[in-house]
This record gives structure tokens, sequence and C-alpha cells, in this order.
């Protein structure tokens, strides 16, 4: 192997190191969450031990970084970054960029490493992928302190209670209307996803990413029925919030490895909305929300939560509520987000 090329991987092996860590660094303090930081980390991890195998003298004796051309030029083509998403999606178009040159570099002298750094490649696509469609979909359900639940089969009332829900504060509205024919859900799901995105309220559907996909919610809730949540991804056309029910630690746990934005928590107290469930309590609320902390993945607390037991749950750890019967089946919607909403923030 001539010297030349001893340089080209000399520099394309710390291209693309660096450019691992500066991508791992994103998800452990940007995106705090321990499986994506793991992944970044297992890249970083592979490339060192391929290149690791070339005579890493001859690789530092063929560094010349005074005598590169392109040295002074890098600084000017930089792409403009104006955030850290900006740096994690620079530093994985460096990363993949890299990595083609070492696997075509490898390929003049070590067909099998030449083909292990193609596949770290392709690794490092997806990588890319499931990191910038994660936190995307978490940076915009971040800021949903009240969640509100509308389970009606009258679209009538539906758009009446999600205006007024609205106008009361809610940062969240699900359509929950589990018996309605699939024409009327759809038409439906248009018109609520209209409402909110007219007052910058973020909109979800249960159950059903189908309906979620054509309607063009923001995002689709998941029972432990339902579809995974990656097939629920695959099938969305944009980023889309993907949440999560859960019932127990065993069920919490499963779910953090499907990565979806948010969690739920519940039911905490037993509720009418949802007869025959079991509650689970302030305990599970406390355990899960200490167990989420190195996930990443957003949460909210559900059932039976009303004006008296909120504070309760938020002390327990949650960071957002979902309700249905106490903003919806009250006098007044609108009076009743509000007065929730002051106690949340
Ligand atoms: N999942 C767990 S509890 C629940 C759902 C859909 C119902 C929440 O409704 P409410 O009326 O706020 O108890
Ligand atoms: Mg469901």
């Amino acid at each position: 192997m001539d010297s030349s090329t001893y340089r080209i991987i000399d520099a394309n092996f710390n291209r693309a190191r660096e450019a691992c860590r500066m991508a791992e660094e994103f998800c452990r303090f940007k995106l705090n969450s321990q499986i994506l930081t793991d992944r970044a980390k297992a890249i970083r991890h592979r490339l060192c031990a391929i290149i690791g195998r070339l005579d890493a003298g001859r690789l530092l004796a063929s560094r010349d970084t005074y005598g590169d051309v392109g040295a002074a030029r890098q600084i000017e083509e930089q792409i403009e970054r104006n955030n850290l998403e900006d740096c994690f999606t620079a530093a994985c178009k460096r990363l993949t960029e890299a990595l083609r040159v070492l696997g075509e570099m490898s390929a003049t002298f070590d067909k099998a490493d030449s083909e292990l750094l193609e596949k770290l490649r392709f690794e490092a696509y997806a990588f890319e992928k499931d990191v910038a469609l994660f936190a995307d979909t978490v940076e915009k359900f971040g800021r949903a302190k009240l969640y509100v639940i509308i389970t009606s089969n009258l679209p009538a009332d539906i758009m009446n209670l999600t205006n007024q829900c609205i106008r009361g504060g809610a940062d969240c509205i699900q359509l929950r209307a589990k018996q309605m024919p699939d024409d009327q859900l759809f038409a439906t799901a248009l018109e609520m996803v209209e409402l909110c995105r007219n007052a910058d309220v973020i909109s979800i559907i249960n159950d059903r990413v189908d309906i979620a996909v054509a309607a063009g919610t923001d995002g689709v809730h998941l029972g432990q029925n339902d579809l995974p949540v990656d097939q629920a991804r695959k099938l969305a056309k944009s980023p889309i919030i993907i949440g999560k029910s859960t019932h127990s630690i065993d069920q919490l746990e499963r779910a953090i490895t499907e990565l979806p934005t948010y969690v739920g928590l519940g039911p905490v107290f037993s509720t009418g909305t949802k007869p025959g469930a079991e509650a689970v309590g302030l305990v599970y609320v406390s355990k899960a929300t200490a167990i989420l902390e190195g996930s990443g993945i957003k949460h909210v607390a559900i059932g039976g939560i009303t004006l008296d037991n909120v504070k309760d749950v938020l002390g327990a750890g949650a960071q957002a509520v979902a309700v249905c019967s106490a903003v919806t089946k009250v006098e007044n919607p609108i009076e009743a987000c509000k007065k929730l909403k002051q106690k949340i923030l």
C-alpha cells in the first residue's frame, strides 16, 4: 500500500471517528437517549476495530497536516449550522462520506474489511434517520403539558369540544372514536387537524396509523395491542409523533426499546373512560418517570386525573397529563382546561 493511500485512510478515519463522536454527544447530551448513544458508540467502536487492524505507525507517519492543500479550505466550505440538529446532520454526512472513502480505499487491499465498512455506512444512514425522526418528534411533543383525549362518536361534539379545549389551553388533542365508521373518522380527523393546526396545537389519532397518515395528524397513539412502533413509523410519510400506552414496568421497558416519542403511564386512577383497566397508582408514575430519565422519551400520566389530584400526579414525577372526563364531561370545558393548565405550569 503506498503512502498516499495511508494518508487518505488516516484523514478519513479521523473524520469518521470525530463525526461519530459528535453524533454520540448529540444523542447523549441533547436527546438523553441511552439507546441512541450506545448505537453511535457501537459504530465508532466497530470502525476503530477495522482500522485498528492496519499499521498504526504507517498511518501516523503518512500524516502531513500542514502540507495538506485542502486543510485551509475546509472552514470556508463548512455547511451552515444554526443549532445542534444541524451539527448532528453535518456529522452524519461527514461520517458516511468518510466511510465511503474508507470502503473504497480498503477495497484495493482487503475485500473483507471493505465490505464491513460498507455495512457500517448503511448502518450510519439508518442511525441518522432514526435519530433525526426521534429528535424531531420529541422536540415537537416536548411542549405538550395538557393533553386532552376526546372520546365521542358524534362529529359535532368532537369539533365543539376540540374548539373549547384549544381555547382553554390544551397543548395536544387526541381523537379517540373507536366505534366511528372509517369515512366519518377520516372526515372528523381532517377537521380536527385543521382546528389544531390553526391554533398550533398537536393533533393525535388513537389506534389508527392509516387515518393519521391520511388526515395528516401530527401523531398516532398506539395501545399494547396495536401495531408496533417501528411498523407505524414505516407507514408515515413525514416525521410522526408516536405514543405508546404502558400499564406496567415490564410494558414500559419493552416500549422504551421501540423508541416511541412518548409513553402513556396509566391508568393512574380507575376511570370510567377505560372501564375494567386496573389503576396503576402514583407509585407507577414515580418508578416509570425515573426509568424514563435515561431514555429521552417523553411521557404523559393518564387515567382519572382531575383538578383535585393533578398536583399529586405531578408530585409523583409526571411532566404532562392526559385527561378526558375532567375537561370533556363538564359544563365548561374551557374553564376546566384553564384551571388544569394553571396547576400544571
Ligand atoms: N388510557 C388509560 S386511562 C384512559 C385511557 C385512554 C382514559 C383516560 O380518561 P379519563 O376520563 O381522564 O380518566
Ligand atoms: Mg389502541
